[in-house]
């Protein structure tokens, strides 16, 4: 009664019942089985059929077992176990017990309906001192992953390096020492080489930018350090030399048609209002804000600006490294979590950054800002700037205050929420010829969050760290449902 009251109103309201009967009935109870259908028909937002659906973690995230079949210590043990470096103390020794339980967690992810599954191998459980004689167990771990994962119809994707740089390496300067390029490309080539009978794609490193800057300029992650531009600079040389030296040595030693690529978190440079100037601008600062990871991969130069800025504190560097770095990669991996708004500008630059105003609104981490254009624009630009032709998106998903209710659930509406606007704005991208191929979320497993120890969690599944239980979050029910339909809605 109330619902026919409302609508009569409504449509005297607009002046006519013809625009009062286009209204759609939902909202209001109804009587009975008269009752309209509260389910939107709307447009299905689907992917591409072969669209793949994954997860991703990192070794010392989840593994744990950190003293286990000859595993070498790496810089984050070192670092966690480091008074007043992470959230409480915490540590990875333990984790999610992955390293134990790799086989049940395959079957919570073949429950999922995943396809793929994103793994990185810890480098000091292959060579316990970063070079060497490699230990043979440590690589059975992840052939036994790699194995379970097939028979679980799960394609395995393989990072080298997700952060956990072997600490005798360290102790002879990190990444700050030429050879520790040369000793990353050794453990790559020889890694992929044993894997690539079951794995197809590999990425050399996670996310570059943060253990460059967070990890060595600002002290917040491994190995903890504080240099100043000029050795920073000369850090950031070595580590994408690194990659491009792994780049061939991979390609030496694994099977054909092996896929070989990286996992960067660019600057996903959002334009501030969807306009020509605007967009230009997000283009221009594409490549200035990526200039020393993902700019300098794909063009094999410092962008002159780049260059400028840092003056005398500048990379060292031959052409031929250079070459190197711009070693052809098949695939682009982009993780994305956060857009960098920009707008046009008269500077130099030809843009400027928008710093996000204070009230911005941000998940349970302060950087997490909510901004799922981010993830439409960020792969558009790479494959409009570099003409990447293969994209996945390697990274994203979102932190929540999750808790158990008495029941034994986790309502992450908030999670959900952040998923469906970021994967309808990536359905966007992808419905309109953006190249990308899949999509991992961020993560499977809460799990051990680097500084911010166990507090902030990015898991679909619950992990009760006291006895290691895992709980389905109200948001692996959505992506489960997502997956089922290769649809968003
Ligand atoms: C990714 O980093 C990592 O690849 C993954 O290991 C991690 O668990 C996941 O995201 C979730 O964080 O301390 O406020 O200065 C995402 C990029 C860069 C975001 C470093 C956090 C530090 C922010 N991260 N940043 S702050």
């Amino acid at each position: 009664m109330l619902n026919n009251i409302t609508r009569r109103t409504l449509a005297r309201i607009l002046g006519g019942s013809a625009a009062a009967l286009s209204l759609p009935r939902v909202g209001f109870a109804t009587e009975g089985a008269s009752a309209p259908s509260t389910h939107s028909a709307g447009t299905t937002r689907t992917f591409p059929s072969d669209f793949l659906w994954g997860s991703a973690t990192a070794s010392y995230q989840v593994e744990g077992a950190v003293h286990e079949a000859g595993r070498g210590p790496s810089i984050w043990d070192t670092f966690s176990h480091t008074p007043g470096k992470t959230h409480n103390g915490d540590t990875g020794d333990v984790a999610d017990d992955f390293f134990h339980r790799y086989k049940e967690d395959i079957q919570i992810m073949k429950g999922l309906g995943l396809k793929t599954f994103r793994f990185s191998v810890s480098w000091s459980r292959i060579f316990p001192t970063g070079t060497g004689s490699p230990n043979p167990q440590g690589l059975d771990f992840y052939h036994h992953l790699a194995d379970a994962l097939l028979e679980a119809g799960i394609q395995p994707f393989c990072t080298l390096y997700h952060w956990d740089l072997p600490q005798t390496l360290q102790d002879k300067g990190g990444w700050e020492n030429h050879d520790t390029s040369k000793a990353f490309a050794d453990y790559a080539g020889y890694t992929a080489g044993k894997l690539s009978d079951k794995v197809r794609h590999f990425m050399t490193m996670n996310e570059m930018r943060t253990f460059v800057d967070v990890g060595n300029r600002e002290g917040r992650h491994a190995p903890g350090l504080k240099l100043d531009d000029k050795r920073l600079a000369q850090l950031n040389h070595h580590v994408v030399l690194g990659h491009g030296l792994a780049v061939r040595a991979i390609r030496a030693t694994v099977k054909p048609g092996t896929k070989v690529g990286l996992a960067e978190n660019i600057s996903a440079t959002t334009p501030v209002v969807e306009s020509p100037e605007h967009i230009e601008a997000a283009h221009k600062a594409l490549r200035e804000e990526n200039a020393s990871f993902l700019t300098v991969v794909q063009e094999g130069r410092y962008t002159d600006l780049y260059l400028k800025r840092l003056g005398e504190n500048a990379p060292r560097f031959t052409a031929e490294e250079m070459e190197i770095i711009r070693s052809p990669l098949d695939f682009v991996g982009i993780n994305i979590y956060q857009p960098m708004y920009v707008r046009a500008d008269n500077s130099e630059k030809g843009y400027a950054v928008v710093p996000p105003p204070s009230s911005y609104p941000h998940m349970f981490s302060p950087w997490l800002n909510v901004g799922p254009e981010g993830i439409y624009w960020g792969p558009k630009l790479v494959h409009e700037v570099w003409k990447v032709k293969e994209m996945y998106i390697t990274e994203n998903g979102a932190s929540s205050n999750d808790h158990l209710t008495p029941e034994g659930k986790v309502y992450d509406t908030d999670r959900v929420m952040f998923l469906r606007n970021y994967l309808t704005q990536l359905q966007r991208g992808v419905s309109e010829g953006v190249p990308v191929k899949g999509y991992f979320l961020w993560s499977l497993l809460d799990n051990y969050e680097w500084a911010d120890g166990y507090e902030k969690r990015f898991g679909i599944i619950y992990v009760d760290f006291a006895t290691q239980q895992r709980t389905p979050k109200l948001s692996a029910e959505f992506y489960k449902q997502v997956i089922a339909k290769n649809a968003v809605s």
